[in-house]
């Protein structure tokens, strides 16, 4: 299913997709929570779900977690969620920058510096207009930010054969890059030249050639065993991943005041605890790779947020950025 954002918005608006949505699911008494996401029930975000909020809140709900896009294609969440279908996902501002072009501001790369600016510019007043606009015109609520990780390319061939260093290194390197454009945009101004891959495809895909190479956190890059099919990590940082707790509002309004604090507070634990095991990781994580045979360097940084950053600012997306955010952000 393809989300166009007029469509989204439409819906919204006449309220229709809250109209046409079934009844929320209760079993046993329990409020049904049904996550869909790509993730991998072993990713860090997984775990902390599982073992840290699904247990906080089954006083009340019963959290019913779909791992590996098993219920819902990667990107077609929020959609499901607005429409009634779907009552949490792990989301991203790329997704929403599908729908509200303003998010497109954090799918720029080297803006934020590392998982505590991050989250607290998630905190910051001036991101409460932009997240009241995702609620009221989308009926999803972003509850949390989870840090993913720092970004990093990620490539079949080894440094010997393909030494990256500045972006004009890229030149040419298929990158996969999941398929929005935001994430198509973010390629581009590495330097490479963007192929677009789900994220359940990015294995096989690594593995028989169809890509050069792709970009994700370290951790996430061991969790899914890409190094098995790759032989160098190129340590760009280019991006301060971010994830969002997408919860529906519908479902929201049917909770008392006290599950609504239960619910609030069990996904910032679940948050926290998640941050400092991926921060671990980010550290641990090199020696592993260079352990496994895999080049693991760091390139010319600055050369690559020059570029990265003068194509954000040249772009369509800046156009759209709220007056007077980047520097906001910047002070924090
Ligand atoms: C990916 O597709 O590379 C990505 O890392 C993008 C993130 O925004 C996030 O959606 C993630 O995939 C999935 O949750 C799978 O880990």
């Amino acid at each position: 299913m393809k989300i166009t954002r007029r469509g989204l918005l439409a819906a919204g608006a006449a309220g229709s997709f809250v109209a046409a949505a079934p009844q929320i699911l209760r079993a046993a008494d329990k409020v049904v929570l049904r996550l869909s996401t790509p993730a991998t029930p072993t990713d860090q975000r997984a775990v902390a779900l599982t073992d840290v909020f699904g247990p906080a809140v089954a006083g009340f709900a019963d959290f019913q977690p779909h791992w590996n896009a098993t219920l819902f294609k990667q990107g077609t969440e929020l959609a499901a969620i607005a429409r009634g279908n779907l009552e949490m996902s792990i989301t991203s501002p790329q997704e929403l920058a599908q729908i509200f072009p303003n998010w497109s501001i954090f799918t720029a790369g080297y803006l934020l510096r590392d998982a505590e600016h991050q989250k607290k510019v998630f905190e910051a007043p001036f991101m409460e207009p932009m997240k009241q606009e995702v609620e009221d015109k989308l009926g999803v609520k972003l509850l949390t930010v989870m840090y993913l990780g720092r970004r990093q390319l990620n490539l079949r061939f080894p440094k010997a054969e393909k030494d990256v260093q500045t972006p004009a290194d890229l030149a040419g390197v298929k990158l996969r890059m999941p398929g929005t454009d935001a994430w198509m945009f973010l390629g581009r101004a590495l330097g490479a030249n963007p192929v677009p891959v789900a994220f359940t495809e990015v294995y096989t895909a690594l593995q028989t050639g169809a890509i050069d190479g792709q970009d994700n956190p370290l951790p996430t890059d061991k969790d899914s065993k890409f190094y098995e099919v790759t032989k160098q990590i190129c340590l760009t940082s280019h991006l301060v991943d971010q994830n969002y707790i997408a919860f529906s509002k519908k479902v929201w309004d049917k909770l008392s005041k006290d599950e609504q604090a239960t619910v609030q507070k069990a996904i910032d634990a679940a948050a926290d605890s998640e941050r400092q095991k991926q921060l671990a990781l980010e550290e641990e994580l090199v020696a592993f790779f260079k352990a496994q045979g895999l080049d693991v360097y760091t390139p010319d940084v600055a050369a690559f947020r020059a570029h990265v950053q003068e194509a954000y600012l040249k772009s369509p997306f800046s156009k759209d950025w709220p007056k007077g955010m980047v520097d906001e952000i910047n002070k924090l």
